[in-house]
């Protein structure tokens, strides 16, 4: 069985928000055209402690986007985002929800960001997510969000690791780009790690 993962479709990365992603809310009218054809739908959500380690605000003189070491990991400093209960960390009103199976929140660690859906980024805590899908009966996963070069990555090449037939569904994501090659990058890593890059379109016709 094929399951539709939805990535971290929240208010604060969508223009507007506290890490916009450019053109991320044009991702919601593809996502809800795709979630009609999928039986099994989970989904993401960036679920952060107002003291999380992950935001430059956290560390007293450092800006978002610069490097430093989180207990052993190396991070970027994020602006202030998804704090747990905030209107940012909420879905973005458009998205259709009626038939989700399950959200996975993630990143309710201060210590370590957690990027994928199924692991934190020491791959020490565990959202579930990869047994409540196996449970399931789920053996190919299409993953689509934000953001292509973060979260949607690396619950990409989590989902691989894990052995689901991992597709991305390359225009229901948008990246950050922190850097303008990023997205391109993301896309090739995800590729070579073993993922099948698609689009809604293709998805619509063949289903
Ligand atoms: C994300 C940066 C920080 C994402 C989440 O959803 O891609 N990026 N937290
Ligand atoms: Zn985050």
């Amino acid at each position: 069985m094929k399951a539709l993962i939805i990535v971290d479709v929240q208010n604060d990365f969508i223009p507007g928000g506290a890490l916009a992603v450019r053109d991320g809310d044009k991702v919601v009218p593809i996502i809800n055209r795709l979630q009609r054809h999928f039986d099994f739908i989970v989904v993401t959500q960036d679920w952060h402690p107002a003291d999380h380690g992950s935001f430059a605000a956290n560390h007293p003189g450092k800006q978002p986007g610069e490097l430093i070491d989180l207990h052993g990991l190396q991070q970027v400093l994020w602006p202030v985002h998804c704090v747990q209960g905030s209107n940012g960390a909420e879905f973005h009103p458009g998205l259709v929800r009626d038939t989700w199976k399950r959200v996975f929140r993630k990143g309710t660690d201060r210590d370590v960001d957690s990027y994928s859906g199924f692991f934190d980024n020491g791959r020490r805590g565990n959202t579930g997510m990869g047994e409540f899908l196996k449970k399931a009966g789920v053996d190919s996963v299409f993953v689509c969000g934000l953001a292509t070069d973060f979260c949607v990555k690396y619950t990409v090449l989590d989902a691989v690791s894990l052995e689901f037939d991992t597709h991305l569904v390359k225009d229901a994501c948008r990246a950050v780009n922190l850097d303008p090659a990023d997205e391109v990058k993301a896309i090739e890593q995800m590729q070579a790690a073993g993922a099948t890059i698609t689009t809604s379109e293709e998805i619509l016709r063949r289903l």
